[in-house]
C-alpha cells in the first residue's frame, strides 16, 4: 500500500439494504467529508494516507461523543474518582483498538473496501505513539483500557512528549538511535484543550508573609496546556481521559526589544527553554543540565495535574455549595506510577497551604489520605535519588515541605519507637552524607502515602522483607500486592483474531473478552483433537503472518514449521538475553559437530531476540551487537540454518509485539529470580498459548500456579538461594558447567567476528576485581537452563502434546487480565465505584 498512488475520492457510494451496510454507507461518507475537509492534505488526494487519517477523523467524531457524555456524567454523578499519575504510557496504535473497543470493525472495513482499501493496510500507516520505555510504560496503558471498560471514574495525566521512546536501527556497529516522530504529522488522536491552562513555576524563592504564611515567588513560570486523548472502553459508552500536557511559554515571555534588535536567541529564551520540557522521553541524564530538565519534567506533571485535579473539585462542588477540604480525599484519589511523580506529594502539600490556607496537620492529613504508590523495582540502581542542592534551586518551597515531612516523620519515630532507634538514617527521607546528599524519593513515598503497593506476589513479598521492612513495623496494614495485568482486548482480542474466533466458538460466548476467568472452560476440551486442529492452524496462520514480517524488516527467510522461540524486552543484564544467545552459541556449536543424519533428528528452531538498550548502557548494546553477529554467522551456515535460525528483532514496540506475541510457540523469561518485579510479556504470551522457558521471578510464579507446573519449563535458582549464591561466586567457590565454558570460548575464539567482546565476556567471571563478577548468575544458571531447554525440544516433538500444553496455557490466563487488577485497585486502594454512562 505504501507505494501506491494516491487516488482520487470516489464521488458516490451506493447503500445497500441492511443496516450494517447502511452504517458502512454512513462511514464512508464521513471518511470522505475528513478527506475532503480536513485541513491537513489537499483534498484532491486519497492515498493511503490520506485515507487513514480521514478514517481515524471519522472515529475521533464518535469518541469526542461519547468522552462528552462521559465527562458530563461523571460531573453529574460527581463520584470519587481516580488519577493516574505516569510518566509514561505506551499506547501503541490507536485505530484498530478504537474501532474494536467501538465494536465497528465490520462496518469500517466495509466502508474503507468501499473506497478502495483494505482496513489493515490503512491501520498499518499509523505510528506508535510510544511515551514510555517499556513494562512501567504499557501497564500505564493497559490500566486506562481497564479503567474505561470498567466504568470506572479515572483518567490519566502524562506528559505530552514531542519524540517518543528512540527508534531503533541495526547497523553494523549494532544498535543505533534515531529520533522517533509520531508528530511528524499531527496526531489525530488528540484534542487541545485551550481553556485547560495551568502556569507551573521553576526556581525562584521561597517569601515569608508577615502573617508567618510562605509564598513561592519568582523564578520561571511556563503554561501548561492540556492535550486529551480519548481511550474509549470495550462495549461500553464510558470513554475516560488521558490527559497530556505540554509546556508553553506566554506571548509575554518574548523579547521584542531585544527580537528587533537581532538577538533573537536571547529575545526566546524562555519559549525555548519551556519547549524543552516535552521535547523528548527520558532525556540523558549523565550531566547536571539533563538531570535538571529530568526533575523539571517530573515537576510539570506532577504541578499540571493536581492544580487540574483541584480545580475540578471546586467545579463539582458549585453544584451543592462549596465543599470542605477535609472531603477531597473521598473524591479524589491520586496514584502514583513509580517514584517518577513523588512530587505530587510536596506539591499538593504547598497547594493547599500556601494557596489555600490550610494548616500543617490539615494538609498533611489530606495529602496522606490522598495518595497512594506503586513500586515496580528493587534493583538499587533504580531507586530515585535526587540532590538536594538540585532540588533546593529548582524547587525551594518544596524542599522546606519534604524537611519538614522529613523531621516530623523522624520525631514521630524517636518518640515512640526507640528499637528503631539505628534504622533511623535508613528510613528518613533526606540522606544527608556529606559527600552527597540527596531526597530518597521511594522514602517520600512511603511515609507519605495511604498505600503501597508491588507489581506481583513474589515481589510485593520481597518489598516487605527487604526494601520497606522497617517500615512495615511501623505501618503493617500500608503495605499490598496487586499482581500487574495486561488488556486481553489488544494482546487477544484484536491482535489475534484467528485464535479469538476459535476460543468464542468453543466457549459458545465471547464474553471471555471481559471477564476472562471464563477461559478456564478451555480446559474441557484439552485433549479434543478438533479443537487441537483448529488451534494448530491458528497459530500457523499467525506463524506464518509473522515469518513474512521477519523477512521483510531483516530480510532473514524463516521456517515456519520450525519451534518459533521469543524473547522481547528491554535489553538489561538482569533480563539475561546474553544467557539466552549463549545458549544459542551452544546449540549451534553442537549442530556443527554432528552428522548430517543426526542434525535431522534435532528440531529446528527459530530463535529471535528483540528489544532496545538505553542509548549510554554499554554492555546492553554489546550484547544487541552479540545477537545480530550471531544471527549472521548461523543463518548463512549451510549445514545448520535449516535446523537453526537467529534472528535480532529490530527496533521492538507495541506494534511489532502484536506481531510477534501470537506467533510465539516458546517465550523465554529468564531473569535472575528476585530481579524482574512482575514482567507483563510474560502473560501475554502465555495469554496467546505460548509456553515459557522461565526462573521463579515476578509474576512468572503466579503464571506457572495458573498453568499448570506441568505446562512450564522452569530452571534456575530461586529468589532466597540468590544471595548466598553471589557469596560463593565471590569466595570462588563456582564450578562452572563445561558446556557454559564452551560457549564462552568459541565466542572468544572469534567464530563470530572482530569486535571485541572481552568486556561482555568478563562480566561473567568471578574474578572482575569489583566483588559483582556474574551478579545476575548467568553462569550458575546456565546448566539447568539447558537442561530445560532440552525439555523443550522433547515436548515440541509430541506435537499434541505440545498443543495440549498450549490450549492449557491460555486457559490458565485468566487471572492476568488488567480487568482483574484494576478491579482490586479499586476496591482495596481507591475506594471508588463504577460510574456507568447511561
Ligand atoms: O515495570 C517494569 C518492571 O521491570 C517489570 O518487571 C514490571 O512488570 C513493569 C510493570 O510493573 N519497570 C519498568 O518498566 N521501569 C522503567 O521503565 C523505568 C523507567 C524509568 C526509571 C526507572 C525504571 O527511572
Amino acid at each position: 500500500a505504501n507505494g501506491k498512488a494516491a487516488t482520487s475520492l470516489p464521488e458516490k457510494i451506493s447503500a445497500k439494504a441492511n443496516p450494517e451496510a447502511n452504517e458502512a454507507t454512513e462511514i464512508a461518507g464521513n471518511i470522505i467529508y475528513h478527506a475532503k475537509y480536513s485541513p491537513h492534505f489537499s483534498p484532491l488526494k486519497f492515498g493511503p494516507e490520506q485515507a487513514l487519517y480521514a478514517t481515524a477523523e471519522s472515529l475521533r467524531d464518535r469518541l469526542i461523543q461519547l468522552w462528552n457524555e462521559t465527562y458530563v456524567h461523571f460531573n453529574k454523578v460527581d463520584p470519587k474518582q481516580t488519577y493516574y499519575l505516569s510518566m509514561e504510557y505506551l499506547q501503541g496504535r490507536a485505530l484498530t483498538n478504537a474501532i474494536g473497543n467501538l465494536n465497528l470493525q465490520g462496518p469500517y472495513a466495509d466502508a474503507l473496501r468501499k473506497l478502495g482499501y483494505e482496513l489493515e493496510e490503512i491501520a498499518e500507516q499509523e505510528k506508535d505513539a510510544a511515551l514510555g520505555n517499556g513494562g512501567l510504560g504499557r501497564l500505564a496503558s493497559c490500566f486506562l483500557d481497564s479503567m474505561a471498560t470498567l466504568n470506572l471514574p479515572a483518567w490519566g495525566y502524562g506528559l505530552r512528549y514531542r519524540h517518543g521512546l528512540f527508534k531503533q536501527i541495526i547497523t553494523k556497529k549494532g544498535q543505533e538511535e534515531i529520533p522517533e516522530d509520531w508528530l511528524e504529522k499531527f496526531s489525530p488522536w488528540e484534542i487541545v484543550r485551550h481553556d485547560v491552562v495551568f502556569p507551573v513555576r521553576f526556581f525562584g524563592k521561597v517569601q515569608i508573609n508577615p502573617d508567618g504564611s510562605r509564598k513561592w515567588v519568582g523564578g520561571d513560570v511556563v503554561q501548561a496546556l492540556a492535550y486529551d486523548v480519548p481511550i474509549p472502553g470495550y462495549n461500553t459508552k464510558n470513554t475516560i481521559s488521558l490527559r497530556l500536557w505540554e509546556a508553553k511559554a506566554r506571548a509575554e515571555d518574548l523579547d521584542l526589544f531585544q527580537f528587533n534588535e537581532g538577538e533573537y536567541e536571547l529575545a526566546a529564551q524562555l519559549h525555548s527553554r519551556a519547549q524543552q520540557i516535552c521535547t523528548v522521553l527520558y532525556p540523558g541524564d549523565a550531566t547536571e543540565n539533563g538531570k535538571l530538565l529530568r526533575l523539571k519534567q517530573q515537576f510539570f506533571l506532577c504541578s499540571a495535574s493536581l492544580q487540574d485535579i483541584i480545580s475540578r473539585f471546586h467545579e463539582r462542588s458549585t453544584a451543592e455549595g462549596s465543599r470542605k477540604w477535609s472531603d477531597f480525599p473521598s473524591k479524589v484519589a491520586v496514584q502514583m506510577n513509580d517514584t517518577h511523580p513523588t512530587l505530587a506529594i510536596p506539591e499538593l502539600m504547598r497547594l493547599l497551604m500556601d494557596d489555600n490556607g490550610l494548616g500543617w496537620d490539615e494538609a498533611w492529613d489530606v495529602t496522606s489520605r490522598t495518595v497512594a504508590y506503586t513500586n515496580h523495582t528493587v534493583l538499587p540502581e533504580a531507586l530515585e535519588k535526587w540532590s538536594q542542592s538540585l532540588m533546593w534551586k529548582l524547587l525551594p518551597r518544596h524542599m522546606e515541605i519534604i524537611e519538614e515531612i522529613d523531621k516530623r516523620f523522624v520525631q514521630t519515630i524517636r518518640d515512640t519507637r526507640v528499637d528503631l532507634e539505628d534504622k533511623i538514617s535508613s528510613l528518613s527521607i533526606l540522606d544527608n552524607n556529606p559527600q552527597k546528599p540527596v531526597v530518597r524519593m521511594a522514602n517520600l513515598c512511603v511515609v507519605s502515602s495511604h498505600t503501597v503497593n508491588g507489581v506481583a506476589q513474589l515481589h510485593s513479598d520481597i518489598l516487605k522483607a527487604e526494601l520497606f521492612a522497617d517500615y512495615v513495623s511501623i505501618w503493617p496494614n500500608k503495605f499490598q500486592n496487586k499482581t500487574n495485568g495486561i488488556t486481553p482486548r489488544r494482546w487477544l482480542r484484536f491482535c489475534s483474531p484467528e485464535l479469538s474466533d476459535i476460543i468464542t466458538k468453543w466457549l459458545k460466548t465471547d464474553k471471555w473478552i471481559t471477564d476472562l476467568d471464563l477461559l478456564t472452560g478451555l480446559r474441557q476440551f484439552a485433549d479434543n483433537e478438533e479443537l487441537q486442529s483448529e488451534w494448530a492452524s491458528a497459530k500457523t496462520a499467525n506463524k506464518k503472518r509473522l515469518a513474512q514480517y521477519i523477512e521483510r524488516v531483516t530480510g532473514v527467510s524463516i521456517d515456519p514449521t520450525s519451534l518459533f522461540d521469543i524473547q522481547v524486552k528491554r535489553i538489561h543484564e538482569y533480563k539475561r538475553q546474553l544467557m539466552n544467545i549463549l545458549g544459542v552459541i551452544y546449540r549451534f556449536k553442537k549442530l556443527k559437530e554432528m552428522k548430517p543424519e543426526e542434525r535431522k533428528k534435532t528440531v529446528p528452531r527459530t530463535v529471535m531476540i528483540g528489544g532496545k538498550a538505553f542509548a549510554t548502557y554499554t554492555n546492553a548494546k554489546r550484547i544487541v551487537k552479540l545477537v545480530n553477529d550471531v544471527g549472521d554467522v548461523v543463518n548463512s551456515d549451510p549445514e545448520v540454518n535449516e535446523y537453526l535460525k537467529v534472528v535480532f528483532v529490530p527496533n521492538y514496540n507495541v506494534t511489532v509485539a502484536e506481531m510477534l506475541i501470537p506467533g510465539s510457540e516458546l517465550s523465554q523469561h529468564i531473569s535472575t529470580a528476585g530481579m524482574e518485579a512482575s514482567g507483563t510479556s510474560n502473560m501475554k504470551f502465555a495469554l496467546n498459548g505460548c509456553l515459557i522457558i522461565g526462573t521463579l521471578d515476578g509474576a512468572n510464579v503466579e503464571i506457572r500456579e495458573e498453568v499448570g507446573e506441568e505446562n512450564f519449563f522452569l530452571f534456575g535458582a530461586t529468589a532466597d538461594q540468590v544471595p548466598r549464591l553471589r557469596k560463593e561466586r565471590e569466595d570462588g567457590l563456582f564450578k562452572p558447567d563445561p558446556r557454559f565454558e564452551e560457549a564462552k570460548q568459541f565466542v572468544k575464539s572469534g567464530v563470530f567476528g572482530s569486535y571485541d567482546y572481552g568486556p561482555l565476556l568478563d562480566s561473567l567471571e568471578g574474578n572482575t576485581g569489583f566483588g559483582r563478577g556474574d551478579y545476575f548468575l548467568v553462569g550458575y544458571d546456565f546448566p539447568s537452563y539447558m537442561d530445560a531447554q532440552a525439555k523443550v525440544d522433547e515436548a515440541y516433538k509430541d506435537r499434541k502434546g505440545w498443543l495440549k500444553m498450549s490450549i492449557l496455557s491460555t486457559a490458565g490466563s485468566g487471572k492476568f487480565s488488567s480487568d482483574r487488577t484494576i478491579a482490586q485497585y479499586a476496591k482495596e486502594i481507591w475506594n471508588i465505584e463504577a460510574c456507568p454512562v447511561p
